[in-house]
């Protein structure tokens, strides 16, 4: 039987062994939580206004990404992220303009507008593999960054993140596979938050937990409490050590529960009875923490509503200073894609401009296309 490993209690009491942590990456990884929430909270309001096109929910999963993300060395390491990571992106530093520039998709966003929001692509402060929509893609793209990483004789690890619905995908298997018989120096991580868009984990595999099936590759599974931030790191710590000494890959599987919808385009109402999401709430992995840092004295009251307003005004400004700035340009759809443009490609990018400019439709000079 699968146990699953808890060090907090859902009212934040200690009851098992905490990890060493120290007091300044604590609060690091409560202030990326408490980021999070207050991101997702902004990118909802402005989804339901109209200020922008889509985002995906991070609310009651935050404790799975941060914890992870914190277990990992900016320096040598590289992540292979879910859509629903916003957490790994502040534990790590990214700044929220960068963040909220890819949810405005304007000229400033790494991906141009080519990518949806929310599919983040960051080269710093954290190796970032470009989210991917398609799921679990990105799971055998993970063990070839971790594969080419020790051929090349460097020290990084790479973990892969993805949901309770991405294990049913050809890219789960075949990357588990690969990276159980080359000991590859990989750490999958599955946020099993019960559903894959309305689809329950009961008709989504019949094992018993998403953990054992670690087994069948030749790679340990363990399970833990996702909505407890400590007893993910500590787990996450453990099997990005293990990768890292060269033994191989581990499957963690963190327990939690998406108390949003899927995305802005779902209704949750349809299919969540209310009553599990109230269970739920009394579980929140971020009063939690804060209950044990209060009680450990790493945190004040005061501290608490400090940092609540600040992350609330900070997501408002960065709105605001993201919706300003101009959408890319027209043009920009022809670039990024080859080195040196072949002619071919220039001459198409040409007409399109002038065919839009042409047609009147307010395409300013840069080909700025009237969304
Ligand atoms: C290959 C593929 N099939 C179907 C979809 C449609 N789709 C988008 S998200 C999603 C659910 C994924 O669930 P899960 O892996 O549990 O992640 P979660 O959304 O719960 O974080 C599906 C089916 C897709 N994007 N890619
Ligand atoms: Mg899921």
């Amino acid at each position: 039987m699968t146990s699953t490993l808890q060090i907090l209690d859902p009212a934040g009491r200690k009851v098992g062994k905490a990890p060493r942590i120290s007091k300044d990456v604590l609060l690091r990884m409560y202030r990326a939580m408490v980021a999070t929430r207050a991101f997702d909270d902004r990118c909802m309001k402005l989804q339901r206004t109209g200020r922008i096109g889509f985002s995906i929910p991070n609310l009651g999963v935050e404790a799975v990404s941060v914890g992870a993300a914190a277990a990992l060395d900016p320096e040598t390491d590289w992540l292979a992220p879910s859509y629903r990571d916003f957490g790994m992106a502040f534990y790590h530093g990214v700044s929220v303009e960068a963040m909220m520039d890819t949810q405005y998709g304007n000229a400033e966003d790494n991906a141009r507008g080519r990518q949806m929001p929310v599919h983040f692509t960051f080269r710093e402060p954290i190796r970032w593999l470009s989210i991917s929509s398609p799921i679990g893609t990105h799971i055998p793209h993970a063990v070839g960054i971790a594969m080419a990483m020790r051929m090349r004789g460097e020290k990084g690890v790479c973990l892969a993140s993805f949901g309770d619905g991405g294990t049913s995908s050809c890219g789960f298997h075949s990357g588990m596979n690969f990276a159980g018989v080359y000991k590859a120096p990989v750490v999958f991580l599955c946020q099993n938050n019960q559903w894959a868009i309305s689809c329950p984990l009961s008709r989504q595999t019949a094992s018993e937990s998403i953990a054992v099936k670690g087994e069948a590759y030749g790679i340990p599974g363990v399970q833990v409490d996702g909505n407890d931030i400590l007893a993910v790191y500590s787990e996450v710590r453990k099997a990005v050590k293990r990768a890292r000494e060269g033994k191989g890959a581990t499957l963690v599987e963190a327990v939690t529960m998406r108390m949003g919808g899927h995305s802005t385009s779902d209704d949750p109402s349809k299919y969540v009875d209310p009553a599990l999401l109230a269970e739920w709430e009394q579980k929140d992995p971020l009063r939690r923490f804060r209950e044990y840092l209060l009680s450990e004295g790493v945190l004040t009251p005061e501290d608490v509503e400090a940092m609540d307003q600040e992350m609330a005004e900070t997501m408002a400004e960065a709105a605001r200073k993201a919706e300003a700035r101009p959408r890319p340009p027209l043009s920009t759809i022809f670039t990024d894609v080859y080195a040196v443009m072949p002619p071919h490609l220039e001459r198409q990018r040409d007409w399109c401009v002038q065919h839009y400019a042409s047609r009147d439709e307010a395409v300013n000079e840069e080909g700025e296309f009237p969304l």
